[in-house]
């Protein structure tokens, strides 16, 4: 399993605030090698497949409409030890809780609007990668 790679989707609630550019602008600061990418619109099935895991979660329906209810920008991106330098980059799912310089304390709305995802384990990089992305998309 190859570690210098996650995955990342740029939420609807950032996407209509207008800060696409500067979180992408802090994710190549971080060093980050963009691999994939694409500005699109998930279905609420492709939602409910995407978070699958959380299916017993009660914020699931509002999670799974939020996700499908507007553009996002998807992207998978290279880095040593991606996943966990990513997840540090973006802060604490709640940005009341996420560290100062963080993408989701600078851009998070809520727990719920929490602006920017981050793959949690390689293993789901590359699930939540191939998911998006066919491997002719990938450079
Ligand atoms: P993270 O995105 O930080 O890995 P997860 O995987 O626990 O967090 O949750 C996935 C998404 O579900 C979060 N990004 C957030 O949008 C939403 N979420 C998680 N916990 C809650 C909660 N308690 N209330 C509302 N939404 C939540």
């Amino acid at each position: 399993m190859r570690t210098d790679r996650t995955f990342t989707m740029i939420k609807p609630d950032a996407v209509a605030n207008g800060h696409i550019g500067a979180i992408l602008a802090k994710i190549n600061k971080a060093g980050f090698r963009i691999v994939a990418m694409k500005y699109t619109q998930i279905s609420k099935e492709q939602a409910e497949t995407f978070y699958e895991v959380h299916n017993e979660r009660p914020f699931y329906g509002d999670l799974t409409d939020f996700m499908s209810s507007g553009p996002i920008v998807s992207a998978i991106l290279e880095k040593e030890n991606a996943v966990v330098d990513f997840r540090t980059l973006i802060g604490a799912t709640n940005p009341s809780e996420a560290a100062e310089g963080t993408i989701r304390k600078q851009f998070a709305e809520s727990m719920s609007r929490n602006a920017i995802h981050g793959s949690d384990s390689d293993e789901n990089a590359c699930i939540e990668g191939a998911f998006h992305f066919a491997g002719t998309e990938m450079f």
